[in-house]
């Protein structure tokens, strides 16, 4: 048996920002510019390139005893009608489950299943989400200031992205009369991960 020994990573639980950084990981409009419905609002918006999210994965061996853990920053801002979320994923081992505690600001988690079922959580500070195993998740930020929050899974689970990349959620989260209104997703596609 490896013995690891135990350690702490500061939090600041208004910015997300962790210490040490641990993996940091920033993704700007151009690395997902296809996830976002409106192509013409993301081609025009990509001079600009802003930055649509950061997280902080502190460095954990990926091991199913251990416990992977980071925070995430979502900034606020759209494109077109649509907010600025994550790509989203289901984990690479898909039967692992995964906990976002919400630190700062508002936002929504969208949930969906291989066969396209969807279920959607408010975020504010203090809510606890549980993410069961075989749910892809995405967060979305509804708000005026950065969504941030911690999340907590398996050690070995690691991240599928390609199947959200192919088919899309079910579901998307629009503003409509300045409030967020949740539509079918015309482009998803169940079959696209085939
Ligand atoms: C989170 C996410 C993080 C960024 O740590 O990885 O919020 O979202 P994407 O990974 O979809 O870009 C998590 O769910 N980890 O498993
Ligand atoms: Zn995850």
């Amino acid at each position: 048996m490896h013995l690891f020994k135990p350690f702490n990573t500061i939090c600041d639980l208004k910015t997300g920002v962790l210490s040490p950084p641990g993996n940091h990981i920033v993704r700007y409009l151009a690395d997902m510019k296809e996830m976002f419905h409106d192509r013409e609002a993301a081609e025009t918006m990509l001079k600009e390139n802003p930055k649509v999210y950061e997280f902080y994965n502190v460095v954990i061996p990926e091991e199913d005893g251990h416990l992977q853990h980071c925070t995430s920053i979502i900034y606020p801002g759209k494109v077109g009608k649509e907010y600025f979320m994550t790509k989203g994923h289901f984990h690479a081992v898909a039967g692992t489950a995964e906990i976002y505690v919400c630190l700062a600001g508002k936002g929504l988690l969208l949930m969906q299943t291989e066969d396209g079922q969807a279920e959607v959580l408010e975020m504010y500070p203090g809510s606890i989400s549980y993410i069961p195993p075989y749910w892809a998740h995405r967060t979305i930020n509804t708000g005026d200031e950065p969504l941030v929050f911690f999340g907590v899974y398996r050690g070995d689970a690691g991240h599928n992205y390609g199947t959200i990349e192919k088919q899309g959620f079910s579901k998307l989260v629009l503003e409509e009369d300045g409030q967020p209104c949740i539509i079918d997703n015309p482009r998803y596609n169940p079959r696209g991960g085939d």
